[in-house]
Protein backbone atom coordinates (compact mmCIF):
# COMPACT_ATOMS: atom_id res chain seq x y z
CA UNK A 1 0.00 0.00 0.00
CA UNK A 2 1.13 3.86 -1.04
CA UNK A 3 2.55 5.32 2.25
CA UNK A 4 2.74 9.53 2.02
CA UNK A 5 5.52 10.71 4.55
CA UNK A 6 2.64 12.79 6.70
CA UNK A 7 3.10 14.56 10.28
CA UNK A 8 2.37 12.88 12.55
CA UNK A 9 3.03 9.78 10.85
CA UNK A 10 2.84 7.76 7.44
CA UNK A 11 -0.72 8.16 5.64
CA UNK A 12 -1.29 4.75 3.59
CA UNK A 13 -4.17 4.82 1.05
CA UNK A 14 -4.98 2.94 -1.89
CA UNK A 15 -5.51 4.84 -4.84
CA UNK A 16 -9.01 3.26 -5.95
CA UNK A 17 -10.63 4.20 -2.14
CA UNK A 18 -8.92 7.91 -2.10
CA UNK A 19 -10.77 10.70 -3.69
CA UNK A 20 -8.97 14.44 -3.81
CA UNK A 21 -11.31 16.66 -2.52
CA UNK A 22 -11.32 20.34 -4.05
CA UNK A 23 -12.89 22.61 -1.45
CA UNK A 24 -14.55 25.54 -2.77
CA UNK A 25 -12.10 26.75 -5.51
CA UNK A 26 -14.31 29.86 -6.27
CA UNK A 27 -13.65 32.94 -8.21
CA UNK A 28 -15.25 34.74 -5.47
CA UNK A 29 -13.11 33.46 -2.72
CA UNK A 30 -9.71 33.51 -4.62
CA UNK A 31 -10.28 36.42 -7.98
CA UNK A 32 -10.06 39.69 -7.37
CA UNK A 33 -13.20 41.41 -7.21
CA UNK A 34 -15.16 38.48 -5.65
CA UNK A 35 -16.66 38.12 -2.08
CA UNK A 36 -13.16 37.35 -0.59
CA UNK A 37 -11.85 40.82 -1.70
CA UNK A 38 -15.03 42.98 -1.11
CA UNK A 39 -14.43 41.82 3.06
CA UNK A 40 -11.56 43.14 2.34
CA UNK A 41 -9.12 40.33 2.23
CA UNK A 42 -6.21 40.02 0.36
CA UNK A 43 -6.67 37.00 -2.22
CA UNK A 44 -2.78 36.36 -3.43
CA UNK A 45 -2.99 34.81 -0.32
CA UNK A 46 -5.05 32.29 -1.00
CA UNK A 47 -3.71 31.90 -5.03
CA UNK A 48 -0.83 30.29 -3.57
CA UNK A 49 -2.72 27.47 -3.68
CA UNK A 50 -3.84 27.08 -7.00
CA UNK A 51 -0.53 25.65 -8.99
CA UNK A 52 0.28 23.28 -6.62
CA UNK A 53 -3.28 22.08 -6.66
CA UNK A 54 -3.43 21.63 -9.97
CA UNK A 55 -0.57 19.53 -10.12
CA UNK A 56 -2.28 17.53 -7.63
CA UNK A 57 -5.57 17.55 -9.98
CA UNK A 58 -3.44 16.57 -12.92
CA UNK A 59 -2.04 13.47 -11.10
CA UNK A 60 -5.18 12.02 -9.44
CA UNK A 61 -6.60 12.37 -12.95
CA UNK A 62 -3.48 10.39 -14.56
CA UNK A 63 -3.67 7.83 -11.80
CA UNK A 64 -7.24 7.26 -12.06
CA UNK A 65 -8.42 8.86 -8.36
CA UNK A 66 -11.68 10.30 -7.80
CA UNK A 67 -11.65 13.70 -8.10
CA UNK A 68 -14.74 15.62 -6.30
CA UNK A 69 -15.15 19.55 -6.44
CA UNK A 70 -16.87 21.79 -3.78
CA UNK A 71 -18.98 24.98 -4.25
CA UNK A 72 -20.19 27.32 -1.47
CA UNK A 73 -23.16 29.12 -2.64
CA UNK A 74 -27.33 29.48 -2.42
CA UNK A 75 -30.29 29.53 -4.76
CA UNK A 76 -30.77 32.61 -6.67
CA UNK A 77 -33.91 33.41 -4.64
CA UNK A 78 -31.44 32.67 -0.95
CA UNK A 79 -34.05 30.28 0.01
CA UNK A 80 -31.04 27.89 1.48
CA UNK A 81 -29.68 30.69 3.01
CA UNK A 82 -29.62 31.16 6.72
CA UNK A 83 -30.84 34.68 7.38
CA UNK A 84 -28.04 34.63 10.27
CA UNK A 85 -25.65 33.71 7.52
CA UNK A 86 -26.92 36.71 5.49
CA UNK A 87 -26.51 39.29 8.08
CA UNK A 88 -23.25 38.31 9.61
CA UNK A 89 -21.20 40.76 9.85
CA UNK A 90 -23.03 43.80 8.85
CA UNK A 91 -20.98 43.93 5.50
CA UNK A 92 -21.87 46.95 2.89
CA UNK A 93 -21.99 43.93 0.29
CA UNK A 94 -22.86 40.45 0.72
CA UNK A 95 -23.94 37.46 -0.30
CA UNK A 96 -26.57 37.72 -3.16
CA UNK A 97 -25.66 41.22 -3.37
CA UNK A 98 -24.15 42.55 -7.18
CA UNK A 99 -20.76 42.15 -8.07
CA UNK A 100 -18.14 42.25 -10.32
CA UNK A 101 -18.47 39.23 -11.15
CA UNK A 102 -22.49 38.65 -10.94
CA UNK A 103 -23.91 38.12 -7.45
CA UNK A 104 -22.17 37.10 -5.30
CA UNK A 105 -21.88 33.24 -3.89
CA UNK A 106 -25.16 32.71 -6.01
CA UNK A 107 -25.21 29.57 -7.94
CA UNK A 108 -24.89 29.64 -11.78
CA UNK A 109 -22.93 33.20 -10.96
CA UNK A 110 -19.78 33.66 -12.80
CA UNK A 111 -17.83 34.47 -9.65
CA UNK A 112 -19.62 31.14 -8.31
CA UNK A 113 -17.76 29.06 -10.46
CA UNK A 114 -14.72 27.11 -10.45
CA UNK A 115 -11.81 29.16 -11.49
CA UNK A 116 -10.18 28.02 -14.75
CA UNK A 117 -7.27 26.54 -13.80
CA UNK A 118 -9.56 23.74 -11.58
CA UNK A 119 -12.26 23.53 -13.97
CA UNK A 120 -13.96 19.97 -13.30
CA UNK A 121 -14.13 17.56 -15.90
CA UNK A 122 -17.25 16.30 -17.16
CA UNK A 123 -17.15 12.99 -14.87
CA UNK A 124 -16.03 14.59 -11.94
CA UNK A 125 -19.00 15.49 -8.96
CA UNK A 126 -19.63 18.83 -8.47
CA UNK A 127 -20.89 19.30 -4.64
CA UNK A 128 -23.10 22.61 -4.01
CA UNK A 129 -22.85 23.30 -0.52
CA UNK A 130 -25.06 25.83 1.21
CA UNK A 131 -22.93 25.97 4.56
CA UNK A 132 -19.04 25.53 5.58
CA UNK A 133 -18.79 21.75 5.88
CA UNK A 134 -18.96 19.47 2.51
CA UNK A 135 -21.16 17.11 4.01
CA UNK A 136 -24.02 19.51 5.55
CA UNK A 137 -26.82 19.55 3.11
CA UNK A 138 -25.50 17.93 0.55
CA UNK A 139 -25.00 14.27 -1.11
CA UNK A 140 -21.13 14.23 -0.40
CA UNK A 141 -21.35 11.07 2.40
CA UNK A 142 -23.69 9.38 -0.14
CA UNK A 143 -21.44 9.74 -3.24
CA UNK A 144 -18.32 8.89 -1.52
CA UNK A 145 -20.13 5.15 0.15
CA UNK A 146 -21.48 4.45 -3.27
CA UNK A 147 -17.80 4.58 -4.82
CA UNK A 148 -16.31 2.69 -1.80
CA UNK A 149 -14.08 5.69 -0.70
CA UNK A 150 -12.91 5.53 2.92
CA UNK A 151 -9.83 7.97 2.50
CA UNK A 152 -9.76 11.65 1.45
CA UNK A 153 -6.77 14.06 -0.21
CA UNK A 154 -8.17 17.74 0.82
CA UNK A 155 -7.35 20.59 -1.04
CA UNK A 156 -8.75 24.04 -1.19
CA UNK A 157 -9.56 27.35 0.98
CA UNK A 158 -10.09 28.43 3.23
CA UNK A 159 -8.40 26.36 5.63
CA UNK A 160 -9.54 27.46 8.77
CA UNK A 161 -13.10 28.00 7.43
CA UNK A 162 -14.24 25.30 4.71
CA UNK A 163 -11.45 23.16 5.05
CA UNK A 164 -11.46 22.54 8.33
CA UNK A 165 -15.28 22.24 8.92
CA UNK A 166 -15.28 19.50 6.02
CA UNK A 167 -12.53 17.60 7.66
CA UNK A 168 -14.28 17.36 11.11
CA UNK A 169 -17.06 16.28 9.34
CA UNK A 170 -15.37 13.71 7.26
CA UNK A 171 -13.47 12.66 10.67
CA UNK A 172 -16.81 12.09 12.59
CA UNK A 173 -18.02 9.86 9.52
CA UNK A 174 -14.66 7.66 9.60
CA UNK A 175 -12.89 9.03 6.53
CA UNK A 176 -9.10 9.31 7.05
CA UNK A 177 -7.86 12.84 5.98
CA UNK A 178 -4.70 13.66 4.32
CA UNK A 179 -4.57 17.52 4.36
CA UNK A 180 -2.03 18.77 1.57
CA UNK A 181 -0.31 21.83 3.07
CA UNK A 182 0.77 23.78 0.20
CA UNK A 183 -3.19 23.37 -1.75
CA UNK A 184 -4.77 24.80 1.14
CA UNK A 185 -5.11 28.09 2.22
CA UNK A 186 -6.26 31.21 4.40
CA UNK A 187 -6.65 35.15 4.32
CA UNK A 188 -5.06 35.04 7.84
CA UNK A 189 -1.43 33.50 7.84
CA UNK A 190 -1.71 32.32 11.62
CA UNK A 191 -4.98 30.31 10.73
CA UNK A 192 -3.57 28.37 8.17
CA UNK A 193 -0.67 27.67 10.58
CA UNK A 194 -2.98 26.22 13.22
CA UNK A 195 -5.17 24.56 11.07
CA UNK A 196 -2.41 22.74 10.25
CA UNK A 197 -1.48 22.19 13.80
CA UNK A 198 -5.05 21.68 14.93
CA UNK A 199 -5.35 18.51 12.21
CA UNK A 200 -2.17 16.75 13.40
CA UNK A 201 -2.20 16.94 17.28
CA UNK A 202 -2.54 14.84 19.67
CA UNK A 203 -1.74 11.86 17.34
CA UNK A 204 -3.52 13.10 14.43
CA UNK A 205 -6.56 14.14 16.09
CA UNK A 206 -8.25 15.24 13.16
CA UNK A 207 -5.66 13.15 10.26
CA UNK A 208 -2.61 13.99 8.36
CA UNK A 209 -0.68 16.94 6.80
CA UNK A 210 1.83 16.56 4.08
CA UNK A 211 3.59 19.08 1.45
CA UNK A 212 1.49 17.87 -2.26
CA UNK A 213 5.47 17.05 -3.12
CA UNK A 214 5.26 13.71 -0.65
CA UNK A 215 1.92 12.62 -1.97
CA UNK A 216 2.90 12.98 -5.39
CA UNK A 217 5.91 10.77 -4.61
CA UNK A 218 3.58 7.93 -2.96
CA UNK A 219 0.34 8.03 -5.70
CA UNK A 220 1.56 5.05 -8.01
CA UNK A 221 2.26 6.33 -11.73
CA UNK A 222 -1.07 5.02 -13.86
CA UNK A 223 -0.46 2.03 -15.79
CA UNK A 224 -1.28 0.99 -19.37
CA UNK A 225 -3.22 -1.89 -20.57
C1 LIG B 1 -15.58 31.11 3.69
C2 LIG B 1 -14.83 29.07 2.63
N1 LIG B 1 -14.39 31.40 4.18
N2 LIG B 1 -14.92 28.39 1.49
N3 LIG B 1 -15.76 30.04 2.87
O1 LIG B 1 -16.53 31.81 3.95
O2 LIG B 1 -13.94 28.86 3.41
Amino acid sequence: MPRVSADPYGFDFEPNTTALIVIDMQRDFVDPGGFGEALGNDVSLLRRALEPTRRVLDACRGAQVMVIHTREGHRPDLSDCPPAKLARGHHATTIGDEGPMGRILVRGEYGHDIVDSLKPLPDEPVVDKPGKGAFYATDLENILRNRGITSLVVTGVTAEVCVQTTVREANDRGFECLVLSDCIASYFPEFYEMTLKMITAQGGILGWVAPSAAFLAALPLPTHA
